[in-house]
């Protein structure tokens, strides 16, 4: 009772009421797909946890923009509920330690943790050369990453080039870049996007927490919760589609009007997220509500399947 009291007073400090928290939690549980009697357990999951999951968060060849997006979110401090939350041993962006005492934590916190850690992979693993194209503190991504995911209880590939490859697998891929489950030959809870929503890592971590398992995974191990609709079945935009109604130059009166951004080509059709619904910024927006069309940064094969990115889908 007196840690869910801190926790509220340490939220005040932040200046976010307990009202703001449970508007959070709400759109945090039907995020998850569950129904609203589920709001108290998740808002104990942060307020009480039971148990700090131990993370180990590896980056691999990426631009950041995966962890940028988890930790510059403003409202409602997901970064300091997640870190509230979870008790993160190694993390190359955010941690002081530098050289080879970060080298030093990363071997121990493996060591200490073996099993009961969770992995979170940013980035991709090049694969040929031996992995030569990506080291740290002198070791291949490709070693890095065999020694320490198979040690974990589950690898969380964050961001589309963990998860496939991204724009680093794109062709003519010469360094033999693949996502960390392919490169490394394990399975791997997936949340794509170039950068993915932190959201949908929250709720993998909150589920996790809640019913002690990784949530359902569709067939390229995306988590159902938020991967299991198409951005077309979800978007705003859908009945001037079902009408006819075509932006087909940018600043013209259709793009104005919202209409449907298919013949810019627009990838929604082929693509599977929760944008429409989680949006990005806080919930401000996403691609297509401010009239750029959807790429498919969610999918395996973005780049190359989705490009050329302003052609209608042949
Ligand atoms: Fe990839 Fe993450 Fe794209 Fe960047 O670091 S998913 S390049 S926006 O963000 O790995
Ligand atoms: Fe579908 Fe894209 Fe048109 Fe939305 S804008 S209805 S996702 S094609
Ligand atoms: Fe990516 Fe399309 Fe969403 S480009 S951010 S999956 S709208």
């Amino acid at each position: 009772m007196n840690e869910e009291k801190d926790f509220y007073l340490r939220l005040a400090d932040r200046g976010i009421t307990r009202r703001d928290f449970m508007k959070f939690c709400g759109f945090l549980t039907a995020t998850m797909g569950l129904s609203s009697s589920f709001v108290p357990r998740v808002a104990e999951v942060f307020a009480a946890p039971k148990q700090r999951p131990p993370v180990i968060w590896l980056h691999f060849a990426e631009c950041t923009g995966c962890t940028e997006a988890t930790i510059r979110t403003v409202y409602p401090y997901i970064d300091e509920l997640l870190l509230d939350t979870i008790s993160m041993e190694y993390h190359e962006t955010i941690m002081a330690a530098s050289g080879r005492q970060a080298e030093e934590v990363l071997h121990s916190a493996v060591k200490k943790y073996q099993g009961k850690f969770i992995c979170v992979a940013e980035g991709a693993i090049p694969t040929k050369y031996n992995g030569a194209y990506g080291r740290v503190g002198g070791r291949t991504f490709l070693e890095i990453g065999k020694e320490v995911c198979p040690q974990a209880a589950a690898v969380v590939c964050i961001g589309n080039c963990a998860t496939y490859g991204g724009v680093q697998a794109a062709a003519p891929n010469p360094g033999g870049y693949r996502g960390v489950g392919a490169a490394l030959g394990l399975k791997t809870v997936n949340l794509p996007g170039c950068p993915p929503n932190p959201i949908n890592l929250v709720g993998t971590i909150v589920n996790y927490l809640l019913m002690g398992r990784l949530p359902d995974l569709d067939q390229n191990g995306r988590p159902l919760f938020a991967y299991g609709k198409s951005i077309h079945d979800q978007c705003p935009r859908r009945g001037h589609f079902e009408m006819g109604e075509f932006v087909e130059t940018f600043g013209s009166k259709e793009a104005a009007l919202g209409y449907c951004l298919y013949k810019m080509g627009c990838k929604g059709p082929e693509t599977y997220n929760n944008c429409p619904i989680a949006q990005y910024n806080d919930s401000t927006n996403w691609p297509v509500e401010a009239g750029h069309p959807c790429i498919g940064c969610s999918e395996p094969g973005f780049w190359d399947t989705m490009t050329p990115f302003f052609e209608e889908i042949g």
